[in-house]
């Protein structure tokens, strides 16, 4: 094991690289996973079946209201153009068409209800969709969504990505306290730039006392309560989450470049979610 962690170090130099706007490759800390705790496997899906997402995993959120971010697709439910399962991979795909007064389809699957989690490491291999107007994302809402609202429930961006900046993968959280409305956000920035081409591993080790940001087996962020305050506002994350997959079309921040009306289709490609307690 130590060896295969050794070499996947030195695979991760190769690949990974931190570009001076970002953490200097020499700040990251790379002996995050040896010091992790003995976890075991308590959920995954494997994206086996070819079929519409399992449903016993999987909900849809559907609808075309820009999702608090002027984002131009209408999210469809079952619907296998936009969400699908097929050889070993769950593709979520954002297309250009007219639906429901909209120009695009896509998918925003979630976990909200079906399975949740509080703590442990959530890790998402995935490829994601170049080109400008493309955001995919793989992130995490706190369950008391509906009864506390956004930001006081808490939201855990393990990755997101726009294609205008294609190669920069972004790890955020956001709190009341700490938020995108606020521009006061806790987040860093990743250069890993075939996220187009190859499956990276993103991943968060979420803990009583933090959360680390992963690319593959590299740490590149972390987030503490010592740090950001022990009080709900500050920290929101001691109670379960859930997990949601989408891909946006333009948006206040996708959008922020306009969008390549030439390039559709384009989609995200999952090979696996992994939850480890
Ligand atoms: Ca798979």
């Amino acid at each position: 094991m130590k060896s295969l962690l050794a070499f996947n170090a030195l695979l991760l130099a190769t690949t990974l690289i931190f570009s001076n706007d970002y953490i200097p490759f020499s700040q990251v800390t790379r002996s995050g996973i040896d010091s992790l705790p003995t976890r075991q496997l308590v959920w995954s899906d494997e994206f086996n079946d070819n079929s519409l997402p399992d449903t016993t995993n999987w909900k849809y959120e559907v609808g075309g209201n820009g999702w608090g971010n002027n984002e131009l697709q209408y999210y469809t439910a079952r619907r296998a153009e936009n969400a699908r399962v097929e050889n070993g991979k769950l593709i979520i795909e954002a297309r250009k068409e007219v639906y429901e007064n909209k120009n695009y389809t896509s998918a925003r699957l979630l976990t909200r209800g079906k399975v949740e989690w509080k703590h442990g490491r959530i890790e998402v291999l995935a490829k994601l969709p170049s080109g400008r107007g493309t955001w995919p994302a793989i992130w995490m809402l706190g369950s008391d969504i509906q009864a506390a609202g956004w930001p006081r429930c808490g939201e855990i961006d393990i990755m997101e990505h726009v294609g205008f900046d294609e190669g920069i993968v972004h790890g955020t959280v956001h709190t009341e306290t700490y938020n995108h409305a606020k521009k006061t956000q806790k987040g860093q920035q990743v250069q890993v730039k075939d996220v187009a081409q190859a499956f990276h591993l993103y991943a968060i080790e979420w803990t009583a006392e933090k959360i680390d940001f992963f690319v593959d087996k590299q740490k590149y962020y972390t987030v503490e309560k010592a740090v950001l305050g022990e009080n709900v506002a500050a920290w929101p994350f001691e109670q379960p989450f859930y997990l949601i997959l989408n891909v946006a079309v333009g948006g206040n921040w996708g959008g922020q470049k306009g969008v390549d009306e030439t390039i559709w289709p384009r989609h995200m490609e999952v090979d696996y979610v992994r939850v480890y307690q």
